[in-house]
C-alpha cells in the first residue's frame, strides 16, 4: 500500500518492508521522511508484523539530506527526531543499501538495528564537500562501528568506502547477492527475530573509542598529518572536533547537541554556501541552454590524437582509462616513441603507487596504437589535435586532417586560446569542428572547456558533452574568444600581477596574497612551474617584457632552476636578487617610480580584474551563466572551492561594492578596471551576477 507518494508498505510475512522510490537519489526530503516515519510507525502498531526493512527503488539507497532544501523552513519529522522514531522502534528495522548510502543516508541507517548491503554498494559521510559535517549524529556513531582513525578520515575526505571494508569494520552487518537484496534483507529480519537478536543501538557500541581514549595524541597527529589539504578550510577542523566530542566524556546527546551546534555555524557559513554553490554548478555546467538533454549523439568508439607530446600523450590516457582505443600520430619516430614511453611509463609510476594493478597497465597500452601516418586516422569517431600552438600550424593540420578523417567524425582542437572558428574554416566539415581544451596534465586536471564555434553542429556539443561525463572531466560548454573563459581571466590576472611588480610589489608579495587568499600556490610560482618559455619565441624575442628578458637570460623557470625565483635541487624557492634587479631596471626604462604596495591593493587589484574579466565573458555569450565561470576556475586554476569561484566571491561582496572599487581602481590604475556593463546593470538592478 502506498505511504504517501514516495513511500510504500507492504507485509513479506511477520516483515515489512518499506520501500522508497524518490528520484533521483532518494534524497531525504521531507516527503521521504514523513513517509518513512508513518510506515515506522504503522509496523511498530501491527501485530503480525515482527521486523522492518528499509530499503529504496532506483539508483541508491538514500543519498542524504535533500540538499535543495536546504535553507527553507523546517518540515517535520526533522530528520534527527526520524531518527528517533527509528533507533527508538520496539522491532528490529535492517536497512537494505544499494547504491551510495550518503550523508544522511548512512546516518538514518546507523541508527537501524542491522545494515545489509550489495558488495557493489558504498557508504560514506560526504558533508565535508559541502563544507558541513554529518549534522544527523554521524559523527558520534561513525568512531563507533568504525573506530576513530577511519572515522576521522571518512569525515574529513567525505570520500565512501566499499560495502566490503564497511562489513570488515563493522559498519554492516552482511553482504547480499547483487540483485538479491530485499530477500537478503527480509532473510536477515527474519533470522533476527528465529534468534532473538538484540535489538543494537550503535550509540551504546563504545569498544572501538577506547584505543583513541588511551591516545588524545590521534586528533592533532591528524591536524598536522593534513594541514595543507586543509588549509583554509573550516569544515574539516568541525569535522576533527566533533570526533574529539565523541571520544570525550559527554554524554551521548550532549555530545549530539554539540555536533548539531557546530554544524548550524557551518550551515550559516559562506565557506557551505560556496561549497554548495560549487556542488550544483558542476553540474550545471553539464547542461548547456540552447542543446536539449535529449539531443542524440555520436558514438565514440576510435580516438585519434595527433601530437604525441606532453598535451597529447595526456588526452590520450583519458580514454585509455576508460577502455576506449586510441592511435596517436607523431610526424617523427623518434618523438612518437617518447611519447608513448612517457605515456608507459605514467601508467607504471601509477602502479607502483598501488593505485593501478599491473596488468591494467598493460591492458591500456594494449589500446594505444602509435602512428606517423595522418591516414591511419581514417577510422576514428574523434580526432582531437594537440600540435604546437601557432594557427598556421593548426589550420594546416586540420586541412590535411578533413581529408583523411571518415565522414562525421568530430575533429576537435585542443588550442588553449586560438580562433576556433578561424581552425573549423580550413575543414569543409565545420560542424563537426570544436575545442577540447584539456588543461595541463591532461591525464589529471578536472577541467574540460567545450568551445563551440559558430557552426558546431548541437549533436558535436551533446557529444562532448557526454565524453566529457565518461572520461571523468567537467566539461564547460563556452563560446569562441581569445583564452575562452579560463586562460581569459588568467591574461587578466597576468597583467595586473606584471604591473604590480613593476610598481614596487615583490613577486613573492603577489604570490603571498594569493596564497593566503587561498590559491594552492601564487601567480609567479605558477608561472615558474609551467615554465616561462611557453610561448616564448627565441628567434622573435625582443627583451619587451620581464618575461622575454628572464628568457633571454636562461632562466625558464623551475625547469632551469631560476625564473622570478631561484630553486634549488629540491625545488624549492628563494626570491631572487637577480629576478629582482631585471624587475627593477625594466621599471625604471619604463619610467615607472617604484613604490610600496600594500596587500589590498594587490588582492583587489587582482581580483577585481579577473571578476571584470568574467563579467565581459558573460556578457558577450563566451559563457553561459556565472557558475561556468566559477567551475573553470576552480577546477582549473585552483580557485579556492570554499570561496565558491569569481563570480561567486564577487556575489558576496555585493553588486555596489563591486562597481565601486572598479571605478576607484579605473581612477588610479587606469581604463583597464572600466567596469563591464553588466557589473553598471546589476548594480543598477542592485541584482547578483548568479541572477544575470
Ligand atoms: N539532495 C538533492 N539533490 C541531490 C542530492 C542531494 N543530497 N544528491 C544529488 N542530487 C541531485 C543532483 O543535483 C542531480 O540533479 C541528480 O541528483 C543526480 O546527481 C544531515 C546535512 C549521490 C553520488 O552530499 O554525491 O546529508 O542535475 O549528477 O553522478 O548530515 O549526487 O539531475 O537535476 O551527482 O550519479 C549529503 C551528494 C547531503 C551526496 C550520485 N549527501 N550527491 O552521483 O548523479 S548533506 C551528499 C552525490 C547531509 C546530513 C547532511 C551524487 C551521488 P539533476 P549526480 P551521480
Amino acid at each position: 500500500m502506498k505511504v504517501n507518494d514516495v513511500t510504500t508498505y507492504e507485509e513479506d510475512g511477520r516483515v515489512a518492508v518499506v520501500t522508497v522510490d524518490s528520484p533521483p537519489v532518494n534524497a531525504l526530503s521531507n516527503a521521504v521522511r514523513q513517509g518513512i516515519a508513518a510506515a515506522v510507525e504503522k509496523a511498530m502498531a501491527d501485530d503480525a508484523v515482527g521486523a522492518v526493512v528499509l530499503i529504496c527503488e532506483g539508483r541508491t539507497f538514500f543519498a542524504g539530506a535533500d540538499i535543495t532544501e536546504f535553507g527553507k523552513p523546517q518540515v517535520e519529522p526533522s530528520l534527527r527526531n526520524l531518527q528517533k522514531i527509528v533507533e527508538n522502534a520496539t522491532k528490529p528495522i535492517v536497512a537494505a543499501i544499494h547504491g551510495t548510502a550518503l550523508g544522511g543516508g548512512l546516518e538514518l541507517a546507523l541508527v537501524a538495528h542491522y545494515r545489509v548491503a550489495v558488495p557493489s554498494a558504498k557508504c560514506g559521510l560526504p558533508e565535508v564537500k559541502l563544507g558541513l559535517l554529518p549534522g544527523a549524529g554521524g559523527t558520534q556513531r561513525l568512531p563507533r562501528v568504525v573506530g576513530v582513525q577511519k572515522a576521522l578520515e571518512m569525515v574529513t575526505s567525505g570520500n565512501p568506502i566499499s560495502a566490503r571494508e564497511a562489513l570488515s569494520m563493522g559498519l554492516l552487518d552482511a553482504l547480499a547477492e547483487e540483485g538479491g537484496l530485499r530477500a537478503a534483507a527480509v532473510a536477515f529480519a527474519n533470522k533476527v527475530l528465529d534468534e532473538g537478536l538484540p535489538l543494537l543501538k550503535v550509540r551504546d557500541r563504545t569498544e572501538k573509542l577506547e584505543e583513541a581514549r588511551a591516545n588524545p595524541g590521534i586528533f592533532d597527529e591528524f591536524r598536522k598529518a593534513n594541514a595543507r589539504q586543509f588549509r583554509g578550510f573550516l569544515a574539516p577542523e568541525y569535522n576533527i572536533r566533533c570526533i574529539e566530542t565523541a571520544v570525550s566524556d559527554l554524554p551521548f546527546e550532549d555530545a549530539l547537541v554539540r555536533e548539531r551546534a557546530l554544524f548550524d555555524e557551518l550551515m550559516k557559513d559562506s565557506q557551505s554556501a560556496a561549497q554548495r554553490h560549487v556542488f550544483f554548478a558542476e553540474r550545471q555546467a553539464a547542461k548547456v541552454d540552447d542543446i536539449s538533454a535529449d539531443t542524440p549523439t555520436l558514438p565514440i568508439a576510435k580516438v585519434g590524437v595527433i601530437g604525441a607530446g606532453t598535451m597529447g600523450g595526456g588526452i590520450a590516457m583519458n580514454f585509455l582509462n576508460v577502455g576506449i582505443p586510441v592511435t596517436i600520430v607523431e610526424t617523427a619516430q623518434a618523438g612518437l616513441d617518447r611519447g608513448l614511453g612517457i605515456i608507459r611509463s605514467n601508467y607504471e609510476t601509477t602502479a607502483k603507487k598501488g593505485r593501478l594493478k599491473p596488468e591494467d597497465v598493460e591492458t591500456r597500452m594494449g589500446l594505444l596504437t602509435g602512428s606517423l601516418d595522418l591516414g591511419d586516422l581514417a577510422d576514428c569517431d574523434l580526432v582531437i589535435e594537440a600540435v604546437f600552438e601557432q594557427i598556421d600550424v593548426k589550420t594546416d593540420v586540420f586541412a590535411r586532417l578533413d581529408a583523411v578523417a571518415k565522414p562525421g567524425a568530430i575533429l576537435a582542437t585542443n588550442t588553449s586560446y586560438l580562433d576556433v572558428d578561424e581552425i573549423a574554416a580550413a575543414t569543409k566539415r565545420p560542424e563537426s569542428v570544436l575545442g577540447l581544451h584539456f588543461f595541463s596534465p591532461a591525464n589529471v586536471m578536472k577541467l574540460l572547456e567545450i568551445v563551440r564555434t559558430k557552426d558546431t553542429a548541437p549533436e558535436v556539443v551533446a557529444t562532448a558533452v557526454k565524453l566529457s561525463k565518461t572520461i571523468g572531466k567537467i566539461g564547460v560548454t563556452v563560446g569562441n574568444g581569445f583564452g575562452f573563459v579560463g586562460n581569459r581571466i588568467l591574461a587578466a590576472r597576468n597583467t595586473q600581477a606584471d604591473a604590480l611588480i613593476l610598481e614596487g610589489a615583490t613577486p613573492q608579495d603577489v604570490d603571498r596574497v594569493l596564497y593566503d587568499f587561498g590559491f594552492p600556490m601564487g601567480h609567479f610560482q605558477m608561472r615558474d612551474l609551467v615554465g616561462l618559455d611557453v610561448g616564448w619565441d627565441r628567434n622573435k624575442t625582443s627583451s619587451s617584457t620581464v618575461r622575454e628578458i628572464l628568457n633571454e637570460m636562461g632562466r625558464h623557470g623551475q625547469k632551469s632552476k631560476a625564473g622570478y625565483y631561484d630553486y634549488d635541487e629540491n625545488r624549492k624557492q628563494t626570491p631572487s636578487p637577480v629576478a629582482a634587479k631585471v624587475i627593477e631596471d625594466f621599471a625604471v626604462r619604463q619610467g615607472i617610480a617604484r613604490r610600496a604596495v600594500s596587500d589590498d591593493e594587490i588582492r583587489d587589484r587582482i581580483l577585481y580584474a579577473m571578476v571584470n574579466e568574467g563579467a565581459r565573458i558573460l556578457d558577450e555569450g563566451i559563457a553561459a551563466r556565472s557558475s561556468d565561470v566559477d567551475i573553470v576556475w576552480i577546477t582549473g586554476y585552483g580557485w579556492p572551492r570554499y570561496r565558491g569561484g569569481p563570480m561567486f566571491w564577487a556575489d558576496l561582496e555585493g553588486p555596489a561594492k563591486v562597481l565601486e572599487t572598479l571605478n576607484a581602481l579605473r581612477a588610479a590604475h587606469g581604463d583597464d578596471f572600466t567596469p563591464s556593463p553588466l557589473i553598471e546593470r546589476l548594480a543598477a538592478e542592485g541584482k547578483a551576477f548568479k541572477d544575470a
